[in-house]
């Protein structure tokens, strides 16, 4: 039995995640069109010549990917191929399939007091923007005001009461005619977790004042495309995006996406990914979370013990809570959500806060990702073995510490 059908509604989905929970987070086989990822040679950029290469090769055109010079391709009838070195080709590979990194438990809630999920709470998140303790985000405090935020996940439900100050408009890489609307409710609880707004209902966010780019890059199943996340990062280049929540992963490592992450990191985003939820056993970290552009989140539960499903590995640079998070669900409801996805933006939403603090550009590179991360490493309470190790990087995320480290 497989949980893939589109003709399941949202519910029966999270349903049936639920009666596979364990099996669910192992990356189920997913029908996916045959696609490939045509990397062209560096200089070779005519793109008359390279339409024409593909077209002789009995190939099908599906998107150029302009950012690594490369081009989407299908096979038309089962025939065509190309190979390295052929005409200006310098690699084919296989455009795999992410997969989203948490799953939905339980009955969405809906209209309640204001309460402050405890990863929140955990990280002291609030301790940067309501001093006062009275659920109240303080004037001139740092909650993440005017920070820009991409969520790279499976949309947003934008008319969300807790979410729709904080929603600006984003980019739908699935189907580009529509907006980044969320049909399965997983972007929508990562956003939740991320800048759910201070509006005295429902929750609370980690930086309740930061922008949120919705970038779709999965379908409403929770599938995408290795192409799809390399659309998604040159637009978070193209439109000045500050930080990437990366909330999927795969275990293929796609040197074309590897480039794309590089070129990320270079212009300046501040880059997040769940590590996955493959664990227990080492080196379990997935892709793009396992390439060291990207802040690979693990997960730990209310007593701060890294959980059985998180993915663990030298990679792991941070801990953050990812069990049994309240947050945002579809409809203007609420639920509880397991999984490094749900860890991986209690770190973005941090990162918003750093910079909404002004953290200074210390190696005058005219960016500041580098300094971001250095906090978020420096800030880190230490779990599990002293110093860093593979189950908890640096130790548990903390804001607070983060945002009071001298030298800002
Ligand atoms: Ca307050
Ligand atoms: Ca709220
Ligand atoms: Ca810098
Ligand atoms: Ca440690």
């Amino acid at each position: 039995m497989r949980w893939n059908g589109r003709s399941f509604t949202t519910l029966a989905v999270i349903v049936i995640l639920l009666s596979f929970m364990g099996t669910a987070f192992a990356g189920s086989a997913h029908q996916a069109a045959a696609r490939s990822i045509v990397v062209f040679q560096k200089g070779f950029v005519d793109q008359t010549e390279k339409d024409n290469i593909i077209k002789k090769a009995g190939l099908k055109k599906v998107k150029d990917l302009e950012m690594i010079n490369a081009v989407v391709v299908e096979q038309e009838g089962g025939s065509g191929s190309l190979t390295e070195g052929q005409g200006g080709v310098l690699r084919v590979e296989n455009d795999a399939v992410i997969q989203l990194q948490g799953n939905l438990k339980g009955h969405p809630k809906k209209g309640f007091d204001e309460v402050l999920p405890w990863g929140v709470d955990r990280i002291d998140a609030d301790n940067v923007w309501d001093s006062n303790h009275d659920m109240d985000v303080d004037g001139r405090r740092w909650a993440g005001s005017g920070v820009r935020v991409a969520l790279l996940d499976t949309g947003v439900d934008m008319k969300h009461p807790d979410l729709r100050k904080n929603i600006k408009k984003g980019y739908n890489v699935v189907d580009p005619q529509k907006p980044p609307y969320d049909g399965l409710g997983h972007g929508t609880h990562v956003a939740g977790t991320l800048a759910a707004v201070d509006n005295r209902t429902g929750v609370l966010g980690v930086a309740p004042e930061a922008l949120i780019y919705p970038v779709k890059v999965m379908d409403d199943e929770g599938y995408g495309t290795i192409s799809g996340v390399i659309e998604a990062l040159e637009w978070c280049i193209e439109n000045n995006m500050q930080v990437v929540n990366m909330s999927f992963g795969t275990n293929e490592d796609i040197q074309s996406l590897h480039d794309a992450i590089t070129e990320a990191y270079k212009s300046g985003l501040v880059l997040v990914a769940a590590a996955g939820n493959d664990g227990p056993g080492d080196d379990t970290v997935e892709y793009p979370a396992r390439y060291s552009e990207v802040i690979a989140v693990s997960a730990t539960d209310n007593t701060d013990t890294l959980t059985e499903w998180s993915s663990s590995g030298p990679e792991v640079e941070i801990a953050a809570p990812g069990a049994d998070i309240l947050s945002t669900f579809l409809d203007g409801g609420y639920i509880a959500g397991y999984g490094t996805s749900m860890a991986a933006p209690h770190v973005s939403g941090t990162a918003a806060l750093i910079i909404s603090s002004g953290i200074r550009d210390k190696d005058n590179d005219g960016l500041i990702n580098r300094e971001v991360r250095e906090a978020l490493r420096r800030s880190a309470t230490d779990l599990g073995d002293p110093g860093q190790d593979s189950l908890y990087g640096y130790g548990l995320l903390n804001a607070e510490g983060a945002v009071g480290l001298p030298g800002h």
